[in-house]
């Protein structure tokens, strides 16, 4: 499968919502079963269709603190995008969408920030998710009725009243301490809708544009902002964007009393091509997650919650572990997290292991450095012994990218664990030298970025003396890399190879669900219309017949249309003619030889061939006294003149060429109305016109047959726009005038020398030259005309084509001729007809669910299939026994 099949499978989505809603399920007739499956499947198409059309996507999970926000910040080139701190500071979903800036852009810059409230229905699931985790938690401490009154509790408005009340019954002294977390979120989630409810404003399931400061107190945990943190604001772009609507409403202390509430945080970034060239990405755009720590003790209840919602969509995961920290579990438990939110099989494949804040692994500055002093060769064993930290770190990384069934195309562990160190990537990106100064301290800058290098050069040291065997997996090159510039470049090629290799499948593995959700949903919605009574009068399977030969019947037009745009304009190749099938000579032709046979019959050139012969004047006998014979400026009148009438003749000739041409279309045209005619039989056409609606419908196809009407929009549009006397005004035609006034003619220098009959030769080759001369300019002035008109044509034509195609191809027509050629109304056509169109549709769709589908007869395992249903081990390969 491959990033086509997404593709079809998103058309195919759409396809079927807009039949879903063109069939919406109203009135009092309508049963709630039908009207809530309807919405079901609905719901699922829209999702799917998310899915299969969402670019690839990448969350950063991790412990706390281990550098994500600065990481993915520093990865795009603005290290202040997302407020970082030393303590568990980022409290919400942070997604990103990173498209490629330009190419002149120079610098990396932020767009858009919005954020998004859960809706009512995931607030409902949010609650039902708290009172679960109180009962699991609280399992052992209750009696078993108590607890089964707290797993029944119902919750079906956004209120935290009922498991409040609960709370104060039940699970008060030493049983409240131990569920401390969880009632903590309860309670902010309390004071949340309260303080939503005061404001007035309906948060839930809104979004609203935010500014930089409203967006951190969205995101940022509550006592994180004042006290730890680093404040981003306004470095990185040329002024917040304005606020409108909710947004307007909003205010800091809002968006933190409402904080449990939010869903996520959404930024638009366009990354400049020299930070990272996403154009190596599909779609030149990439999704990026920032995820809170998932280890924090403030929130954890809640942002495993919101974190196991997001990791149902993401693709591909970055997981880093804390160097500075050690070994810990934190990634395993979210590895099992992510596993539960989704279905694929080898989820190993989908993980880049990055050892994070590398320079402040815990080694004890002495022994880095005897490593790096001495010269004898190293191997990575030798290493990883006297550095047993490095050793473990490696060893859990490993482990987490280690499928346990590899695939043939499964990257090697070492190529999918990464060191790096983002105070290494700001130093040597020299974007330190950009940020505010409040960054600066909350980070620490001063402090950790000359410590960040120093260990970077020792670890390159290292890197460098180690051993580049096939035993040293990699590690000199991670350390060479980590000590370049922070691993980020090898993490972004790390980033680009594997989606080359595995986006197509973990987007596809990822969608499996979304399609499994779609297939189930218009099955229910099927049955639920069918119990209905669901059934029309008219049978919708003339439905694919209608649509198909109304499909190749548009082709044809298309075809038309485009190619009036680029034929249209060619004069050599329009001829106004066809003999015996073949074009006539082209216009060009044609053209050329009117202005050749105009010009050559002005009486001028005979009066001055008239002198040349009979009076043999010979210009050396030219005197002062001497009659004059033709002056250049007596052919001005005549060369005005035939500058006109050939342009105006051009417009006639043009008429005709389209003409021609569209003739020549013709055939092609009338073969394909006449296929649909097949099916919209006269019958059927006079039913169809039988309400005013289907009148005005049934208008289009005599003329979808027969290219005439567009023949008359040729004319019409030169006849509109082309002034009567055409616009060639003296003051033009003089600077195209190929002589020099003033002059006499044919007298040149040139034929002074010789005889009289010298003389006489020389003036008529002058003569002819200067007629061939003028020729050309007529023929000029001719074809500039010429293409002006060509080209209103041709865009008068193509517009006129394409408005008709899109009326040809709306649903309105396929849905009236369908009826019709079914023998029903239009008004039939309701949720009745729903169910047969569904079954029909949806046959041919990505998302069908008949198991004719799945080719069960190709099946070679099948009974009767070319290996007979023979069990593996009777075969020839059972396991190598067979001599
Ligand atoms: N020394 C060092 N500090 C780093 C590095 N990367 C980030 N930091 C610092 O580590 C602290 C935490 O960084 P964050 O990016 O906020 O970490 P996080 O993983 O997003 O943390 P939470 O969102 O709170 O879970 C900040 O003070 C950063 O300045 C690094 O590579 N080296
Ligand atoms: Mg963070």
């Amino acid at each position: 499968m491959s990033l086509g099949e997404l593709a079809r499978c998103a058309a195919d989505a759409s396809d079927l919502t807009a039949l879903l809603t063109q069939h919406q399920p109203g009135g009092p007739e309508s049963e709630p079963a039908v009207r809530e499956a309807h919405h079901r499947a609905l719901e699922a198409l829209r999702r799917a269709e998310e899915s299969a059309r969402a670019p690839f996507s990448i969350g950063l999970v991790g412990e706390m603190s281990a550098g994500k926000s600065m990481l993915l910040g520093l990865l795009l080139g603005l290290p202040e995008l997302l407020p970082v701190g030393e303590e568990a500071v980022t409290g919400n979903v942070t997604l990103i969408h990173a498209k490629a800036a330009s190419a002149e852009t120079g610098e990396s810059h932020e767009s858009a920030v919005r954020v998004e409230y859960f809706s009512q229905a995931q607030t409902l699931d949010y609650l039902r998710h708290l009172r679960n985790e109180l009962a699991n938690q609280a399992q052992s401490a209750l009696s078993a009725q108590v607890l089964e009154q707290l797993r029944q509790l119902p919750i079906r408005e956004p209120d935290c009243g009922e498991l409040l009340r609960f709370r104060d019954t039940y699970l008060t002294g030493a049983l409240a301490q131990s569920l401390a977390g969880v009632l903590q979120e309860l309670d902010s989630l309390d004071q949340a809708l309260r303080r939503m409810h005061e404001s007035g404003l309906p948060l839930l399931g809104q979004r609203a544009e935010l500014d930089d400061e409203l967006a951190r107190a969205a995101v940022v945990l509550p006592g994180a902002d004042t006290e730890r943190g680093a404040d981003p604001r306004g470095h990185f772009r040329s002024g917040a964007p304005a606020r409108s609507g909710l947004g307007a409403s909003l205010s800091t202390g809002l968006l933190r009393a409402t904080l449990p509430l939010i869903r996520r945080v959404v930024r638009e970034v366009r990354v400049a091509p020299s930070v990272w060239d996403l154009g190596e990405f599909p779609g030149a755009e990439l999704r990026l997650l920032d995820f809170p720590g998932l280890d924090s003790a403030f929130s954890a209840v809640r942002d495993q919650y919101v974190c196991g919602a997001e990791l149902h969509s993401v693709h591909s995961l970055l997981m880093l572990l804390n160097a500075g920290g050690g070994a810990k579990d934190t990634p395993q438990r979210i590895f099992r997290m992510w596993r539960a939110a989704q279905r694929a099989d080898s989820m190993e494949d989908s993980i880049i292991a990055l050892i994070s804040r590398f320079h402040d692994l815990r080694v004890a500055e002495p022994v880095l450095k005897s490593y790096a002093a001495d010269t004898q060769p190293l191997t990575r064993e030798q290493l990883l012994r006297g550095i047993p930290v490095l050793k473990d770190l490696l060893a859990s990384a490993e482990r987490l990218v280690t499928p346990a069934h590899p695939t043939p195309t499964s990257m090697g562990p070492a190529d999918r664990v990464l060191l790096t160190s983002a105070m290494r990537a700001l130093s040597v990106s020299g974007r330190h030298e950009q940020v505010g100064r409040e960054f600066r301290d909350k980070c620490d800058l001063d402090v950790k970025l000359p410590k960040a290098d120093k260990h970077a050069e020792t670890w390159g040291e290292i890197g460098r003396r180690l051993s580049t065997d096939a035993l040293s997996g990699g590690l000199d090159r991670m350390l060479t890399d980590f000590a370049d510039d922070g691993g980020l470049a090898r993490l972004r090629r790390r980033l680009r190879d594997h989606v080359t290799r595995h986006g197509a499948a973990l987007r596809l593995d990822q969608f499996a669900e979304r399609r499994e959700d779609v297939v189930e949903a218009l099955r229910e919605l099927q049955t639920a219309l069918e119990a209905s009574g669901g059934r029309s009068r008219v049978d919708h399977r003339s439905d694919t017949a209608v649509s198909q030969r109304l499909t190749v019947l548009s082709a044809v037009w298309m075809d038309v249309r485009d190619r009036s745009a680029v034929e249209l304009l060619d004069a050599h190749r329009l001829s106004s003619r066809r003999t015996r099938g073949a074009p006539g000579p082209s216009l060009f032709t044609e053209l050329e030889r009117d202005t050749a046979e105009r010009v050559y019959t002005w009486p001028s050139w005979n009066r001055l061939l008239d002198t040349v012969h009979e009076e043999r004047v010979d210009a050396r006998r030219l005197r002062g006294d001497h009659r004059v014979p033709v002056r250049t400026d007596e052919f001005f009148p005549e060369f005005r003149d035939a500058c006109r009438e050939i342009e105006a003749a051009g417009s006639a000739r043009l008429l005709a060429a389209v003409e021609t041409w569209l003739l020549g279309h013709q055939q092609r045209v009338v073969a394909a109305a006449r296929e649909l005619a097949t099916v919209v039989t006269p019958d059927a056409y006079e039913l169809l016109r039988s309400s005013t609606e289907g009148e005005r419908l049934a208008a289009r196809l005599p003329r979808a047959a027969s290219l005439q009407w567009l023949r008359d929009e040729a004319e019409k549009a030169l006849r509109d726009t082309d002034p009567a006397e055409p616009q060639v005004d003296d003051e033009q035609v003089r600077q195209r005038f190929p002589l020099r006034t003033g002059h006499i003619l044919p007298w040149h220098p040139d034929n002074l020398v010789g005889s009289a009959a010298d003389a006489s030769s020389g003036h008529q080759t002058t003569i002819a030259r200067h007629r061939r001369e003028m020729t050309a300019m007529v023929l000029h002035q001719a074809l500039a005309g010429l293409a002006r008109r060509q080209r209103l044509v041709a865009a008068h034509l193509w517009s006129q084509a394409d408005a008709f195609i899109d009326d040809l191809r709306a649903p309105a027509l396929t849905g009236a001729l369908v009826t019709a050629v079914a023998g029903g109304k239009e008004s039939e056509r309701g949720l009745a007809g729903l169910a047969e169109q569904l079954s029909l549709r949806a046959e041919n769709s990505a998302y069908s669910w008949k198991p004719a589908d799945w080719d069960a007869a190709a099946n070679p395992w099948e009974p009767g299939g070319p290996f007979g249903g023979q069990p593996f081990d009777q075969g020839p390969y059972d396991g190598g026994t067979t001599p």
